[in-house]
């Protein structure tokens, strides 16, 4: 983050595969990193993962597989390593929900550790009505400290944790489908997150690449700000 000044994910939420790479390379130099749902690809390929860690490796960007595990451990440590996607192979970071109890940690963990991958855990989410408060985000936030060898943060309320904060977009509002958004700078300034996660805010843009400079500079500014 430091090397690129960059606190900014994209959310890639394109429809295929060939999309993905293509806004891969274009957003590239301004993201810290870039997150995927690999089931949303009609045209994923074997080959996907290791086209896309090249990408990541050329543009000093992490890939996040924004796969919401939420099994028990046994499933999850299967559906991590196998199917067709083999997302162990290539995605730095996973995210999970803990509804099913801490043993999903310990599941990614025996698979994701011997690889240096790292864990987020949705302590919250940006949806309305989403049920993932008070007590729930506490749970997270215990089994995050237990397991702080694999778990690195959230998907947002512990300065020890990074906090990635989706709901991003350059003016508060929300979509027809419940996401709420929030600026850059309210979301890294004013609510204390790390990293801004933006979707439609780029993909969407007439020139992603410049959107996603825009996305950048802003979440920068607002990190420096804080820190000063
Ligand atoms: O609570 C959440 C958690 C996540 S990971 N709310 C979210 O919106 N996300 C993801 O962030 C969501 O799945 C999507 O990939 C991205 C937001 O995209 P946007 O187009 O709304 O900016």
């Amino acid at each position: 983050m430091v090397e690129k000044k960059s606190n900014l994910c994209l959310a890639a939420d394109v429809g295929t595969a060939a999309e993905l790479v293509d806004i891969a390379k274009k957003v590239g130099p301004e993201i810290c990193l870039l997150k995927t749902h690999v089931d949303i690809l009609p045209d994923f390929t074997p080959d996907f993962g290791s086209k896309l860690r090249s990408i990541a490796d050329g543009y000093n960007f992490l890939i996040f597989e924004d796969r919401k595990f939420a099994g028990i451990g046994n499933t999850v440590t299967m559906q991590y390593e196998g199917s067709i996607f083999h997302i162990l192979d290539w995605a730095d970071i996973i995210n999970a929900h803990i509804i099913s109890g801490p043993e999903i940690v310990d599941g990614l963990k025996l698979k994701g550790l011997p690889r240096g991958r790292g864990l987020l855990l949705l302590a919250e989410m940006s949806s309305a009505g989403n049920l993932a408060e008070g007590d729930y985000t506490a749970a997270a936030v215990k089994i995050a400290e237990d397991h702080s060898d694999f778990v690195i943060g959230f998907i947002s309320v512990n300065p020890a944790f990074i906090h990635a904060t989706p709901g991003v977009q350059m003016v508060k509002g929300g979509d027809a489908l419940g996401q709420q958004y929030n600026t850059p700078h309210s979301v890294i300034y004013d609510r204390g997150s790390d990293i801004i996660i933006v979707g439609r805010g780029i993909i969407k843009a007439a020139d992603p690449a410049e959107a996603a400079r825009e996305y950048r500079v802003q979440g920068w500014d607002a990190y420096l700000s804080k820190c000063s």
